[in-house]
């Protein structure tokens, strides 16, 4: 789905644009599917190992992953796109229904950025797992190298399962995009230095499944603790024009859409498996935070 001129206004004035029904369930399903296969799996080695002693099979997706991980915190092990590397993910990170939606911001030449995440953010007094007590206020340009400071890089940030303010969903500050980049420290987790904190009230972003935020990378962000008894599902993926830097050298980027190189596109399902083997066998490049 193409975003209107309104929606592209609204992002190019606030930093940020949250646009209601961008993907079809048909689009998410078999993400879905595939983790709650991935789930399943963790949940059954667990059991067998009798580190948990109740399957929950019953639950539902927003339920599930919470109730396992109150028996075990190694439910969550593994779980992101890099790791997991399956191939409905795959599919979907060149979904064109959503890259019709990227390409109004970033046009038609869209390199998918390799920094992207599985967020499980389950209640957060049910257990430790990697998201649950939510990230401090930040700008994505700080999780990339400097040298991406430039580079037109977008994230879209897509529920999986409801996002409201009791289940920690996405804050921003409007309109602070323009001020480019802020000093990060790393104390606290990467986050913006206290005291060059834009002071405006916060912009809460309840969505749901079907929706997509997009955010500039200047755009500081953060999420709470999740007080519900429900697990927010999302992911969050980056895009950019073709040829621009990816702020993280150390991880394979790829063509996801060109209209000048169709051949450039990557649509082998292996071959992505063996870029990210590859680059965590033979490490080489740059990941590194733009803390002080
Ligand atoms: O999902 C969240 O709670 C935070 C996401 C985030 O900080 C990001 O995508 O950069």
């Amino acid at each position: 789905m193409v975003l209107t001129i309104e929606e592209i206004d609204a992002y190019n004035a606030q930093g940020f644009v949250l646009v209601k029904d961008v993907l079809n369930p048909s689009d998410t399903k078999p993400v879905i599917d595939e983790l709650e296969a991935f789930i399943d799996g963790q949940a059954r080695e667990l059991y067998d190992q009798g580190k948990i002693t109740d399957l929950c099979s019953d639950a539902p997706f927003d339920v599930r992953y919470g109730l396992l991980l109150k028996q075990c915190a190694e439910i969550g092990k593994g779980m992101d796109i890099m790791h997991m590397r399956s191939p409905a993910m795959f599919t979907f990170l060149g979904n064109p229904n959503f890259l019709d939606a990227v390409e109004s911001l970033v046009g038609p030449e869209i390199t998918c950025n390799p920094i992207q995440h599985i967020r499980a953010k389950p209640p957060s007094d049910y257990g430790s797992s990697s998201w649950s007590h939510g990230v401090p206020w930040h700008q994505d340009a700080a999780v990339m190298m400097k040298e991406a400071e430039n580079s037109n890089v977008i994230t879209c940030w897509l529920p999986l399962s409801k996002s409201t303010i009791q289940r920690g969903c996405l804050q921003v500050l409007p309109e602070v995009s323009k001020m480019g980049y802020l000093r990060h420290q790393k104390e606290g987790g990467t986050m913006i230095v206290p005291d060059l904190m834009p002071e405006i009230d916060p912009v809460f972003l309840e969505c749901d499944r079907g929706d997509v935020v997009f955010i500039s990378r200047f755009t500081p962000h953060c999420s709470v603790p999740n007080k519900s008894d429900y697990c927010r599902w999302s992911l969050d993926l980056r895009y950019q024009p073709t040829g621009q830097h990816t702020g993280r050298t150390s991880n394979p980027d790829f063509v996801v859409r060109s209209q000048s190189n169709p051949d450039s596109v990557l649509t082998d399902y292996a071959e992505w498996c063996h870029l990210w083997v590859d680059a965590f066998e033979n490490p080489r490049g740059h990941s590194v935070h733009r803390t002080d």
